[in-house]
């Protein structure tokens, strides 16, 4: 019969099968701006400005195509708010007797979607999401037999399968990790590319208007906003990426600079999970840049492995450990997020640039990401469940398959180590050698203990003291007890002080 074919927000992907096997003259194509999926949590103005613009761009890419798009508007006078009513209020409207839709990305939505066809009363088909280079089957299947699930190992038979970097059965190169060659600092006088940008045409300006007049309690800054909002757009951010910034992504790929948000990276996630590239072809413009010799194979293969690894792993650790990792919590942490996670100030630079920069363009690079806000997370105790939404509203590329893994199993360790050999734990001096933060702050790295010293250190110390019990029989953690051990029994006593301090500092938002 005539089918209803939903496409979601992070479904601009014309090769999917919702939209290959649609009948053109018959099947209509539904797309919805919907207050439910805009607020379940609230999301960073500019995303929201990000996927409403991409969507309408796509909708309308979707007609030059002939297809008969329903595109319905978040201020439309009879908006729905829901995908399940607009879905209902559309097949009355337009007779069709089946929807089908694509597997999404988060559970709780393919929860209430396996649910449909009982509300509905018409048959819902979802179809699997072929964006991946693997099935959630796939990875269910390798990690079958395996007491942990690293990363390393996946990759590698990612690589096998799919021949990318690959020779004669062999790793380019001889080996299938150059890390070694990609922690180095930023000097002074390296001078950084300008990310790509656009100025907002039409629609994106209608949709601007439209977050100011509707989302304007939450969190961000809308403007300037100068993201890709279609694909040949989005082509031309992965253009300048593998010219300009690929061939140095691997060396700088952990550095840090104050007011320098965008570095060498590729600022291609919110594109790649949104749908406007394909994992693919990122990957392989990235391979075809070090077979033409224009990028060396520790950044060609550090970023690949971003994608072809990370991005797929998790992926796939997301569907194996939900419902469960959205729980976790090893740690028993239980503190409430800063206010300074808001945007107030604190008079720790590093997570002040960090937050600042997520304000500003709902992006943060990596090691911000991780070694910073996550760290500080970390060590602060902060409530895991608080601190998933807010990595999941701040930042433009945030679904929860991705986010989650991230935030749950890599940076607070809250499933006890499915994911990672040890907590990405770190004192002051990780962020000092990484950048340039720790000169331009209240606080001094080489301290430990005093009114002035870093709060990372003594954070760090009371972190490794207080879990001795969880973590002393990790091998990755013997040199670590061994140092505490030796530290001087008055230095550990002030450290404790000086922590306890600070958090109930944090837990009564005085500045800090
Ligand atoms: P690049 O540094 O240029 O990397 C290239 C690509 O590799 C990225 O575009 C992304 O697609 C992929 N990638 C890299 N690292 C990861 C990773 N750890 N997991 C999955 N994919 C990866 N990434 C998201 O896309 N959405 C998120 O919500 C998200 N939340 C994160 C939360 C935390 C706490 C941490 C530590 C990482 C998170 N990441 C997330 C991963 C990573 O930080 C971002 O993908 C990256 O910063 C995006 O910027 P980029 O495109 O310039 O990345
Ligand atoms: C993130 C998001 C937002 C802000 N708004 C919409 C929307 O109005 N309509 C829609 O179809 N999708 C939106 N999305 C993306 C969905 O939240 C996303 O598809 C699910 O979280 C599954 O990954
Ligand atoms: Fe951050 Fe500590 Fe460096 Fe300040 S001194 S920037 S708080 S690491």
């Amino acid at each position: 019969g005539k089918a209803l074919r939903l496409i979601l927000g992070d479904q601009l992907t014309a090769t999917l099968p919702v939209l290959q096997d649609a009948t053109i003259s018959k099947d209509i194509i539904l797309m919805a701006e919907v207050k439910e999926e805009a607020t379940y949590v609230k999301h960073h103005k500019k995303k929201i400005a990000f996927l409403f613009s991409a969507m309408r761009h796509f909708a309308d890419a979707l007609k030059k195509e002939n297809y008969q798009v329903r595109y319905r508007y978040y201020d439309d006078q009879n908006n729905q708010g829901s995908l399940l009513k607009e879905v209902k209020l559309a097949l009355k409207d337009t007779g069709c007797e089946e929807v089908v839709v694509t597997s999404p990305g988060e559970y709780r939505l393919l929860k209430s979607m396996e649910q449909w066809e009982n509300q509905l009363g018409v048959p819902v088909h979802i179809l699997d999401d072929t964006r991946f280079y693997s099935t959630k089957q796939d990875f269910d299947e390798w990690a079958q037999d395996r007491k942990t699930l690293r990363m390393e190992f996946f990759y590698r038979e990612m690589r096998k399968k799919t021949g990318i970097l690959m020779e004669e059965g062999s790793p380019v190169g001889g080996k299938w990790n150059y890390d070694e060659k990609n922690r180095e600092s930023l000097p002074a006088s390296k001078s950084v590319p300008e990310p790509t940008t656009f100025s907002p045409d039409e629609i994106t300006r209608a949709v601007l208007d439209l977050v100011k007049e509707e989302f304007n309690d939450h969190f961000g800054d809308l403007e300037p906003f100068h993201f890709a909002v279609t694909r040949e757009q989005a082509l031309t951010v992965l253009d300048e990426f593998v010219e300009q910034r690929l061939p140095e992504f691997g060396k700088y790929q952990d550095a840090m600079r104050h007011n320098a948000p965008w570095l060498f990276h590729s600022h291609l996630s919110f594109y790649i999970n949104c749908g406007l590239l394909s994992p693919g072809e990122v990957v392989e413009h990235a391979e075809a840049a070090y077979h033409a010799g224009t990028a060396p194979l520790n950044s060609v293969e550090g970023f690949i492995r971003q994608i072809l690894g990370w991005r797929e792993f998790v992926r796939g650790f997301y569907w194996h450990y939900m419902p469960d990792m959205a729980t976790d919590n090893y740690f028993n942490a239980k503190r409430d997020l800063p206010s300074f996670f808001w945007g107030g100030y604190t008079n720790m630079n590093c997570m002040r640039q960090c937050i600042s920069d997520t304000k500003n363009n709902a992006y943060a690079h990596h090691i911000q990401r991780l070694m910073v806000i996550g760290n500080f997370s970390l060590l602060s105790e902060l409530e895991p469940e608080q601190v998933q939404q807010w990595y999941l509203l701040v930042y433009a590329d945030a679904y929860e398959w991705v986010e989650l893994p991230n935030v749950s199993a890599m940076i607070l360790y809250a499933d006890g180590g499915n994911l990672a050999s040890k907590p990405y734990a770190a004192s002051g001096s990780y962020i000092n050698k990484m950048s340039d933060y720790c000169k331009n702050c209240g606080y001094s790295v080489t301290k430990k203990t005093g009114e002035k010293a870093c709060p990372f250190n003594y954070l760090y110390w009371r972190f490794v003291d207080n879990n001795r019990d969880k973590l002393k029989d990790n091998p990755r953690m013997g040199l670590v007890y061994k140092s505490y051990e030796r530290m001087d029994d008055e230095k550990v006593q002030q450290m404790r002080k000086d922590a306890s301090l600070f958090l109930r500092k944090i837990s009564s938002n005085e500045k800090v």
